[in-house]
């Protein structure tokens, strides 16, 4: 890990404030990086103060001046030079994100190659900020809208996804002109450093001006700073449903703009026509994969009564298959949770199912030994549960799997849906009407509602996000980069009169 580090150009105490090339000295706490793999010490890292923060959005502000004049297809050169750049850092890369935050190295190179496949995308993109036009409804004139940046855009990131999803958003901010600054999570800041870096270093190049790319560190208050800064128009935020509420109250007192991407409960329906072979990987994967700390991990699966037994054998058989260790071993499939806290949330929860009801067909707990000694170790297990109890209805950052009974598909919807969140979905099943119906107006109320393939492990290239509890806003791809600019109308008279419109006389 040591080379790693190095050809990363992470030191052992790190400024976790910058204007692009430049770290600045800030007073702030600091913040150690362990690493839940092994619980050592990975290195540190400087959490930004006011004074830092203030000089960031300083800089912002003034490179946002120069950014907005480069054409887009020239920021969509660059961003795909962007891409070039993380091409060949790819396995340094998704080796820390492995290291700092804990999921399998397959899984931390297709972090990365989900940010490559976002700067492609971003290029393509810089060439197609289309705008509409309109008939004007008075003779001689003309009607069209641009879209325009916005200026500085506030990225908030959370621990799972330490680079892709600050990737899928500083793409597309930066091809429609904006600025970003960036607080990754404070359980993995040495991602931010190694990102900001490859990215800085790019803008350099370019002969881009400092504050195109900024980085701040820290807890609640940084985000809280951003948050109620009436400088930055945007932020965008992904995390916890409890830090999305307080983003978005501090963002709407100021009548910003927010983009939230905030929990799921994501369920998959197994019907009585499912392939239920093939389903079985989408489920697992669902829901042990990254030790079940995505967004869009797999919590809930809804059973036909008529192959539930047969579905729950197999499912208990698989797990009794799943390698739990080191998740830099390839030979591994489940890697630790990200610290002690989610450790306890992850005991807390099972006990709580237990209490209300649950009965678990896989056993949960922690793992000790030689192999487990940063104590983050769990093993993924399944309990059979109401729709109903209070525990399913939350989301639990960990690898824990419900199992319920259907009757009827609209009784199958009826318990995918009613929950708070509304973020992933998706049904098994070969039969063409349920598949229809789950896809319908009166099916699933998801942002993403998938057939034949699990909940987890979304393409970049569709709008990413959820409804309800999930917080609305949609990133990555499809028209996601709309909310990262401001719409302008303009109407133009090129006759020699002036009209007025609705047939409004004015006459002097
Ligand atoms: C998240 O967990 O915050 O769809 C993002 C997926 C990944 C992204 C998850 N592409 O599982």
């Amino acid at each position: 890990m040591k080379e790693i580090l190095s050809r990363l150009n992470i030191q052992e105490h790190n400024s976790g404030s910058s204007t692009g090339n430049e770290w600045l000295e800030s007073s702030g706490e600091v913040i150690d990086s362990f690493s839940p793999v092994d619980g050592k010490l990975i290195a540190s890292v400087q959490s930004t103060d006011r004074a830092a923060y203030q000089q960031i959005v300083l800089k912002a502000q003034e490179a946002f001046a120069v950014w907005r004049q480069v054409p887009a297809p020239r920021r969509g050169e660059i961003v795909r030079q962007i891409g070039e750049a993380l091409r060949e850092k790819k396995e340094d890369l998704g080796k820390l994100v492995s290291y700092e935050m804990g999921k399998s190295l397959q899984e931390g190179y297709g972090e990365v190659q989900e940010m490559i496949d976002i700067c492609d995308f971003a290029v393509g993109l810089s060439r197609q900020l289309y705008g509409l036009t309109m008939h004007s409804e008075r003779p001689g004139h003309r009607m069209y809208e641009q879209w325009h940046p916005l200026g500085i855009v506030g990225i908030i990131s959370a621990f799972n996804f330490p680079v892709a999803v600050w990737s899928w958003n500083s793409m597309l901010a930066w091809i429609c002109g904006n600025v970003c600054i960036w607080k990754p999570s404070e359980k993995t800041p040495l991602c931010g450093i190694a990102c900001q870096q490859i990215v800085a270093e790019v803008f350099k190049k370019n002969d881009i001006p400092e504050g195109v790319c900024s980085l701040i560190q820290g807890g609640r208050d940084v985000g809280e700073w951003m948050s109620k800064d009436t400088n930055v128009p945007l932020i965008s935020a992904t995390g916890s449903t409890r830090m999305g509420k307080a983003i978005a109250s501090a963002v709407a007192a100021r009548l910003g703009k927010s983009i939230l991407e905030l929990g799921g409960n994501n369920a998959i329906i197994i019907s009585q026509h499912a392939d239920l072979d093939m389903s079985l990987i989408g489920c697992v994967f669902g829901a042990v994969g990254t030790a079940g700390q995505r967004c869009t991990s797999t919590r809930r699966l809804i059973i036909h009564e008529s192959v539930y037994d047969s579905f729950k054998e197999k499912l208990v058989k698989a797990y009794a298959q799943l390698r739990i260790g080191n998740p830099l071993d390839e030979h591994n499939h489940v890697g630790p949770l990200i610290d002690k806290d989610a450790v306890k949330l992850y005991l807390y929860s099972i006990d709580q199912c237990k209490q209300q009801g649950g009965r678990f067909a896989v056993e949960g707990g922690v793992l000790n030994g030689d192999a487990y000694e940063s104590g983050c170790y769990v093993k993924p297990c399944i309990a059979e549960v109401t729709n109903d109890m209070q525990i399913v209805q939350h989301e639990t950052f960990a690898p824990i799997l419900y199992l319920m009974k259907y009757n009827t598909i609209s009784d199958a919807i009826a318990q995918q849906n009613n929950v708070p969140q509304g973020l992933s979905s998706a049904i098994m099943t070969v039969n063409m009407r349920e598949a229809e119906e789950f896809l319908s107006h009166a099916g699933s109320d998801c942002g993403i509602a998938n057939v034949n393939i699990g909940t987890s492990g979304a393409e970049i290239g569709g709008a990413f996000g959820g409804e309800k509890e999930t917080g609305g806003g949609r990133e990555s791809g499809s028209d996601a980069w709309k909310a990262y600019m401001r719409r302008q109308t303009n109407t133009i008279n090129w006759s020699t009169k002036l009209p007025l419109a609705q047939g409004i006389k004015f006459d002097f």
